[in-house]
């Protein structure tokens, strides 16, 4: 006999979850006992729901997709951040909230966790803007469907969605699940308009001599990084990806020209991007950030974009396709056009070797990230925290199954601590090692405790440059300055009695390379590596791009 709970728990598990996040609460408490009647989805706890939310962020990541479970209103609402984030960056993240009595909707009832006003409904409204799909479970009859339809939609749309179940009837009984494969299903893409498209991309290359490849973040949420090699491998040309989609093209291809974002690409990307007469846009997203304050902006008769749905140039524009359809028919009947790959192989300049300073000089911004580059292996996930993490983590060179994270559209500080939770929940396979900074840690650092809960090996790079560097470099002020924190103490603190994590100090290169070695020793928990360096020691290409960001934030309103 099926639950809306325990159905729930099946559909996550047969959409292939092994771990559902939560953080408990009176409206969610039945709900979660429920979920835990499926032996196949462990319940895995966070510290706060913002956190919840983010881990099962950083898992969507890894897996695929994701569930976080909080409670009414003051759990919905934290984690309604982290829900934006997963509609910004395309992850299918299932928020599931605990909710009132269905008797005291429309009544004169006023409920604990609310506004004290009797409208109930705020959170769905909420959610229905920030998910591409919400639903209110009332009533037990109606549960199956509506579940099936939130989960469907997400996967489909890559997008998160929201399912709020009264508290009375998440142990109320339901129909069984029904074949999953209605939920899995995938729409095809139209054949008319993908064969139209195809064709009209092949003349449009035919007329072209230099094109260059250009990748973008939704390229993965479009499950099209196979087969956007193989495009580029027919066409022979330049691959350049934006620093959002970092590892969605494999750093050790042959045609991989580098990471291209305006003023501060990697070497020879920009150039190359200049040189070429056509740009094919794939799952690209420009935004103030990425063009580096609207100076570097692919646009114009000689771009073609590829989008998750949706082929468009000059003054074409087809729809109803799957980018990973139209990548590999258009591979199949593409011209050579090997140029920029041709110019790229004069110019690149190969990777410049750092020169290890001496052991016990100060600790600068390049002796860590030269001691970090050589710990990144084909099973290492590198995610890199808002700040000049993000700079420090392009400047990477990846060796092959590597792979990259960032959350650079939603850029919300704190995001990467429980992001790598949770994907390290999510691929026990792979060392996973984050680079993140004095400010954003200070969001949301409890969530190294459950690191160390669960044991996960994962390393963390702290980078102390006391204060918000990045925002210093846009606009300095006095709100820049944080509170200094012993950080590497801190994981004392989180292990109390039974905890296995390592917090270690590095003021110069010879105490990051002994902690280093420490951290590749311990298998048992999290170590943290406190990176002590000066305020204003930041990577060159953040000061060149905060430079033309606060250019383009100072901009004057338009006369009325
Ligand atoms: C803010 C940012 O220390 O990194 O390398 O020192 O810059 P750096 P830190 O982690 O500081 C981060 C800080 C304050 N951004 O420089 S990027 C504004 C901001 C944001 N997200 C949220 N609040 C404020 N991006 C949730
Ligand atoms: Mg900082």
């Amino acid at each position: 006999m099926y639950t809306v709970g325990s159905y729930l728990a099946a559909r996550l598990s047969q959409i292939g979850l092994k771990h559902h996040f939560a953080v408990a609460g009176d409206f969610n408490l039945v709900l979660l006992d429920q979920l835990l009647t499926n032996k196949d989805l462990e319940q895995v706890y966070c510290c706060n729901e913002l956190n919840c939310g983010y881990s099962a962020e950083g898992y969507a990541r890894a897996c695929g997709a994701a569930a976080a479970v909080v409670t009414f209103s003051v759990g919905g609402l934290s984690a309604i951040n982290a829900i934006g984030g997963a509609y910004a960056e395309n992850l299918p993240v299932i928020l599931v909230s605990g909710a009132p009595n269905s008797n005291d909707r429309a009544t004169e009832h006023l409920v604990h966790h609310t506004l004290a006003t009797h409208d109930l409904t705020y959170q769905f409204e909420i959610a229905k803007k920030l998910t591409c799909a919400a639903v209110a479970i009332t009533s037990a009859a109606e549960a199956p469907h509506q579940i099936d339809y939130a989960i469907r939609t997400a996967l489909r749309e890559k997008k998160p969605a929201y399912i709020e179940v009264a508290c009375n009837l998440s142990a109320a009984p339901c129909a069984a699940p029904e074949p999953i494969s209605a939920i899995l299903r995938e729409e095809s893409s139209d054949p008319g308009s993908l064969k139209a498209a195809i064709s009209a991309a092949v003349d449009f290359l035919q007329g072209k001599q230099k094109p260059v490849l250009l990748i973008g973040s939704k390229l993965r949420a479009a499950g099209a990084e196979k087969q956007a090699i193989e495009l580029a491998e027919t066409l022979g040309c330049a691959v350049t990806v934006m620093a959002a989609a970092k590892s969605f093209f494999p750093e050790d291809h042959p045609q991989f020209a580098g990471i291209y974002w305006g003023e501060v690409s990697s070497a020879g990307a920009r150039e190359i991007v200049d040189w070429s007469d056509s740009v094919i846009c794939l799952g690209t997203i420009f935004n103030d950030y990425s063009t580096v304050g609207w100076t570097a902006m692919p646009s114009g008769p000689s771009v073609l974009t590829a989008d998750r749905n949706h082929v468009t140039f000059g003054d074409r524009d087809f729809g109803g396709i799957h980018l990973r359809d139209f990548l590999s028919g258009l591979a199949s009947k593409a011209p050579k056009r090997d140029a920029t790959m041709t110019e790229y192989r004069r110019i690149r300049i190969g990777p410049r070797t750092e020169v290890p300073a001496k052991p016990d000089a100060k600790l600068k911004r390049t002796e860590m990230v030269r001691q970090i580059q050589p710990l990144l292996t084909a099973d290492t996930t590198l995610i890199a925290e808002t700040g000049d993490s993000w700079f420090n983590g392009m400047g990477m060179a990846l060796p092959g199954g590597a792979r990259f994270e960032i959350e650079m559209q939603w850029g919300s500080i704190g995001w990467s601590v429980p992001a790598t939770f949770g994907y390290a929940v999510g691929s026990p396979g792979r060392r996973v090692i984050a680079l993140i900074g004095d400010g954003s840690f200070q969001l949301t650092a409890q969530e190294v405790a459950q690191m160390i809960r669960r044991k996960l090996p994962v390393i963390i790079f702290l980078v102390n440059n006391h204060g918000y560097t990045i925002e210093i470099e846009i606009h300095d002020g006095p709100y820049n300055n944080i509170k200094n924190w012993d950080y590497a103490g801190l994981i004392a603190a989180f292990n109390a009695t039974d905890g296995h994590g390592l917090g270690f100090r590095a003021t110069n290169g010879g105490e990051l390379a002994q902690a280093v070695k420490a951290a590749l020793a311990n298998h048992d928990g999290p170590t943290l590596i406190e990176c002590i360096i000066d305020r204003d020691d930041c990577s060159p290409d953040l000061l060149s791009w905060g430079r033309r960001v606060a250019a383009a934030n100072a901009r004057p309103p338009n006369p009325q």
